[in-house]
């Protein structure tokens, strides 16, 4: 094989989920702006996914969150989501949207609200064996506002009980991913606040408890590339949640604030072994003021060109300059990678699997936007908490 044809291989098994409530309305705390054609429910939300895979070959799984995907039948849901050609993906909890969680939920300090979290967890678990779905994906709201609040050892000791019986429930083939954020919506001291903590508790769990890095879950200037070279190299990198962020949690596209990080994530995760199947490459984005589905068409996209600039990499050139000590020939290896246009590329790579060669374009002349436009009338549409 040629380094291309390498390339272009490698580009060809990427896989990119997508995240239901990403076709949903969603907002700030000011103002959720309604927009035409939204799913009003699962299934809905599912149709528009597999567009979105249609159009772009890479996004072929879907991931839910329970309590907004509820239905009576996931199985039937599963079933429906093959039919369009996708398959349902990581199954989402919540514990953060009940009035109970006020004070936490699996570390709340009484018990009886730790044990409605613990329930709902198992109960994400049991869809999973209805779904087929590998990956249970935990994010905590936990945390406390005030010093002196509650007891933050205590508080992790709770934590550590709660994962501890969800990680025996667990099936064969199937993992817990751990997602950690520094703050919001606790603002004094959060109970999952970063890869150390998250990776301390998986490490105790076992070998199905990884850590997922959600994007817009770090300080400004924190260097996430180190954070991924570092859990690969402790085989605890269970996947990404990929989104943008200028100021906080921003939930803006991945790849739309900073392709430069995005673009040194992937290289850390090539450099280190984790461009496989066993890395859940997820989106948890939120599109409040553009259009959604083009909105993710664009984010698998950006993911895709930061990959391919990865793949692109010299790494002979790069590591000859490294062990000659050559700083600028090694930065200059990596920006020739990163400069370079691979839009060309993809073009042909989509042409050769069948698809449009600008899935942007193929969408807006295919008519489905005009279509659900049209069709989806009445009804409630689906939206944070819907
Ligand atoms: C909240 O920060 C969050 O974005 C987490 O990252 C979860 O993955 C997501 O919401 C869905 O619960
Ligand atoms: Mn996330």
């Amino acid at each position: 094989m040629t380094e291309l044809a390498a390339v272009k291989a490698a580009l060809k098994t990427q896989a990119i989920e997508t995240p239901s409530w990403a076709y949903g309305n969603s907002g700030t705390r000011f103002k959720v702006f309604a927009q035409q054609g939204v799913p009003r429910d699962p299934r809905e939300k599912l149709d528009d996914a597999a567009k979105v895979h249609e159009f772009t070959g890479a996004a072929p799984t879907v991931a839910l969150h329970i309590p907004w995907d509820r239905v009576d039948d996931y199985a039937a849901l599963a079933a429906h989501a093959e039919e369009r050609g996708v398959r349902i993906g990581a199954i989402n909890s919540n514990t953060f949207q009940d009035d109970d969680y006020r004070l936490g939920s699996i570390c709340h300090p009484e018990a009886g609200v730790r044990r409605k979290a613990v329930d709902h967890l198992l109960e994400c678990v049991d869809i999973m064996d209805a779904t087929g779905s590998r990956d249970l994906k935990l994010w905590f709201a936990d945390g406390t506002n005030y010093p002196g609040q509650d007891d933050l050892r205590s508080r992790q000791d709770r934590l550590a009980e709660g994962l501890a019986e969800v990680y025996e429930r667990l099936g064969e083939g199937q993992r817990m991913l751990l997602e950690y954020k520094f703050f919001e919506p606790a603002f004094y001291a959060t109970d999952v606040p970063d890869w150390g903590t998250a990776y301390a508790h998986c490490l105790k769990l076992g070998e199905k408890a990884q850590v997922v890095v959600d994007t817009g879950h770090h300080a400004p200037g924190t260097n996430i590339e180190f954070i991924v070279a570092t859990l690969l190299r402790e085989e605890k990198l269970g996947g990404f949640d990929f989104n943008s962020r200028f100021y906080a949690d921003d939930d803006l596209m991945v790849g739309a604030a900073d392709p430069f990080q995005l673009f040194r994530i992937m290289y850390e995760v090539i450099r280190g072994g984790g461009y496989t199947s066993e890395t859940a490459f997820m989106l948890d984005q939120c599109h409040n003021i553009e259009a959604k589905i083009p909105a993710i068409i664009r984010s698998v996209m950006n993911v895709q060109e930061a990959t391919a600039k990865a793949l692109l990499v010299d790494g002979e050139a790069l590591a000859a300059a490294q062990r000659a000590g050559d700083v600028l020939e090694a930065n200059a290896v990596l920006m020739d990678a990163y400069n370079t246009d691979v839009r060309p590329l993809l073009r042909e790579l989509r042409e050769e699997s069948g698809l449009a060669p600008d899935p942007m374009a193929a969408y807006r002349a295919d008519g489905w936007q005009e279509r659900i436009v049209a069709e989806r009338v009445g009804g409630e549409q689906a939206g944070w908490g819907a």
